[in-house]
């Protein structure tokens, strides 16, 4: 039975989805919803954005009924419906029998560390969009905020091949992806992070990974929906 996945047309919160779903050579299928900006509007405004594409499909009884938390992203994998894109990720992991056997410490080390990374990622999320903290902060921000986190992180990645230990879980797919976003917004946030270039570099070469990333499937961008300071675009431009 093929997998159904639905999100915006971006990588946002289910890039780590596709890796996995990727690595685990499931049978899966996208629906890809777009935002549109309405007549000569101001695109930073958020409530200029015509997200109907999303909305009607949300309203209907099917995903009204059908979800506990209509939302996106949303996995359908026949008679189960999920939305929240860490379930979806444990769902995967699951079914596909990834990083399953893991010893206690490894199981702390991955449960503490996901929870690590959605604060992390909330806060640099918050920052390319300016809902958090506006764009023009962004210097502070990453010296202030966002490089010591990644330095804790870093720490945390010392000696260990994967967040859980030896063991690929998956956490390193949701790891990896919000990383990849970082380094693409600005790689020299990782200057001085050699265990975090390590496992971005370990992880890339899966084969599997490799061959996605490699792959016209793979999405580098946009990151982000259109109307964010950064990574709204296919290109990922800097406008600073
Ligand atoms: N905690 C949720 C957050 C979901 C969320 O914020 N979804 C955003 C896109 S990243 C959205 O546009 N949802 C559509 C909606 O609110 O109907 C998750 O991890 O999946």
């Amino acid at each position: 039975m093929t997998i159904e996945v639905g999100y915006w047309n971006i990588r946002g919160l289910i890039g780590g989805v596709r890796l996995m779903l990727e690595y685990a050579g499931a049978d899966w299928n996208e629906t890809f919803y777009e935002a549109h900006l309405k007549e000569n509007a101001d695109r930073k405004d958020f409530t200029n954005w015509d997200r109907s594409e999303w909305t009607n499909v949300k309203a209907t009884a099917e995903f009204q009924d059908g979800f506990a938390f209509p939302n996106l992203p949303y996995l359908v994998d026949g008679d189960v419906r999920i939305s929240q894109s860490t379930a979806m990720l444990k769902y995967i992991a699951r079914k596909f029998d990834i990083g399953q056997k893991l010893s206690d410490t490894e199981s702390w080390r991955v449960d503490q560390a996901a929870d690590q990374i959605v604060d992390v990622r909330g806060g640099f999320v918050g920052l390319c969009y300016g809902f958090r903290t506006p764009f023009a902060q962004r210097e502070t921000y990453c010296e202030n905020t966002l490089k010591p986190q990644l330095k804790q992180l870093d720490r945390y990645m010392a000696g260990n091949n994967f967040v859980a230990g030896e063991t690929l879980s998956y956490v390193d797919f949701m790891f990896w992806e919000i990383l990849d976003h970082m380094e693409l917004f600005d790689a020299s946030l990782f200057d001085g992070l050699d265990n975090i270039k390590a496992f971005k570099k370990r992880f890339a070469e899966l084969p599997k990974i490799a061959a996605y990333i490699l792959s016209d499937k793979f999405m580098r961008g946009p990151c982000n929906n259109k109307m964010a300071s950064w990574g709204g675009d296919k290109e990922l431009k800097r406008t600073w």
